[in-house]
């Protein structure tokens, strides 16, 4: 470890002269990017690399939790405590994308610093899988992430994390539990290169993001079942980071459309507010009833005229937002309001801080536009 310390020290000296950071960055965050890493899909990668990634998705279920986050044991549970407490302000709002874009990349972080993972963080292209999700290789039980759950309480059986124990939700809830799933290929139907072309076919951000956030996105929450379709503690089920960094290769490819409009394009609400979620040709399914805007959103362009029917009753938790019986989102009394830090106003824009409560330094939306930045990375 020591001539990567020193390597990285140097390179920190360098990036502060260059970029006048300041001196007390994490020295692993802070160290330029010398080369990018290349993620590439699940399906693409060799049988080695696939237990790679799995043995190092393992290795930090098996190291214990240094971050304090509320119910976290492992270093495997802080990012799914992490984004317990930051739900509110992650989903239906603007910095939907930019935010699940750090997430991912701080557990990238970790499996590479805790678990001496060499490879990048793959992802699941959905669209090889839509409609047919129980028969996706992903759900191997050798090389994969183990089938669908069984049992009483769809605990998932098969798999190298079939006996993993996880003390975060359903929601809010602190509660030893199997990782379970309830695979519904029906649901997965929106994954489909159709809803993706779709979302593509946008210009403005304030038109992709919900159109992904209610398509896409949905499909591979809604297709997976159970823990991965709790809005608030999802990232218990690791198939978790291999669907939100096919969403974000998704917001990469769209930016890399029209770079220098997209790279700075940026915009919605800060909190939760159905009302005052932007127009957008939102796709259906994804979610039960389609989700959260109901069944009827087709229109090409989008338009005020959209039906919101069907929508899940306000939760106490997330005022003027979304809730879902059964799951526990109800935000307990022990959980603070997330904050919203950095915006002029109540419009997500660029200045707008994007938190992961010390897993990974606090980042600006506008840091977080450009995977080839500090973060490192781009898209096969
Ligand atoms: C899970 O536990 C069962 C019963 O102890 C055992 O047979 C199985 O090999 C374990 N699976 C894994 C992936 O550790
Ligand atoms: C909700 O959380 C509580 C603990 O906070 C737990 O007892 C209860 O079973 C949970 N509800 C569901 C539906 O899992
Ligand atoms: C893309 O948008 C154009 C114009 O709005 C429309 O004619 C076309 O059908 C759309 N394509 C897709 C795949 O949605
Ligand atoms: C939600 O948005 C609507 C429409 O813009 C607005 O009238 C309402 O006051 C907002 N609610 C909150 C809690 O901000
Ligand atoms: C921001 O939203 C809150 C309600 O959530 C409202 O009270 C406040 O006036 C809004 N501020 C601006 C600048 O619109
Ligand atoms: C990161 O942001 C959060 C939320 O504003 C703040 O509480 C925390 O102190 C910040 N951390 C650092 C190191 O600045
Ligand atoms: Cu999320």
């Amino acid at each position: 470890m020591v001539p990567v310390l020193a390597t990285t020290v140097l390179a920190l000296l360098a990036a502060t002269a260059a970029f006048g950071l300041s001196v007390d960055e994490e020295p692993h965050e802070a160290a330029a990017c010398a080369a990018l890493k290349t993620r590439r899909g699940w399906h693409t990668l060799t049988d080695a690399e696939k237990k790679a990634y799995l043995d190092a998705e393992l290795c930090l279920m098996k190291t214990p939790s240094t971050s304090g986050i509320r119910g976290a044991r492992t270093k495997f549970d802080d990012f799914q405590a992490a984004h317990v407490l930051q739900m509110e302000i992650a989903h239906f709002v603007g910095q939907f994308l930019p935010f699940h874009r750090l997430f991912v990349w701080a557990h990238e972080q970790a499996l590479q610093n805790s678990c001496g993972y060499t490879g990048a963080q793959p992802y699941w292209d959905e669209t090889l899988d839509a409609g047919a999700f129980s028969k996706s290789p992903i759900l191997d039980s050798i090389l994969g992430f183990g089938g669908d759950g069984t049992g009483p309480n769809n605990c998932i059986e098969t798999g190298p994390f079939a006996n993993y124990t996880n003390p975060l939700g359903p929601g809010y809830a602190i509660n030893d539990h199997c990782i379970d799933r309830q695979i519904s290929d029906a649901q997965s139907a929106a994954a489909s290169p159709s809803v993706v072309a779709r979302c593509m076919n946008t210009t403005r951000y304030l038109d992709f993001w919900p159109c992904v956030e209610g398509g896409p996105h949905g499909a591979g929450h809604g297709g997976i079942g159970a823990q991965m379709l709790n809005p608030i503690s999802s990232p218990g089920d690791p198939l978790f980071f291999l669907h939100h960094t096919w969403l974000d290769r998704i917001w990469a490819q769209w930016q890399d459309g029209d770079p220098a409009a997209r790279l700075k394009d940026m915009g919605g609400n800060n909190r939760q507010n159905l009302s005052a979620m932007p127009t957008g040709p939102f796709p259906t399914g994804g979610f039960p009833g389609g989700f959260p805007w109901g069944t009827v959103l087709p229109t090409a362009t989008g338009s005020a005229s959209q039906t919101r029917t069907g929508m899940p009753p306000v939760g106490t938790g997330a005022p003027g937002g979304f809730n879902m019986p059964g799951m526990n989102m109800t935000r307990p009394a022990d959980v603070p309001e997330p904050e919203v830090v950095g915006d002029p106003g109540n419009v997500t824009t660029l200045t707008h801080l994007v938190y992961l409560y010390g897993l990974v330094q606090n980042r600006t939306v506008g840091e977080l536009m450009d995977t080839r930045g500090f973060l490192c990375y781009e898209y096969d």
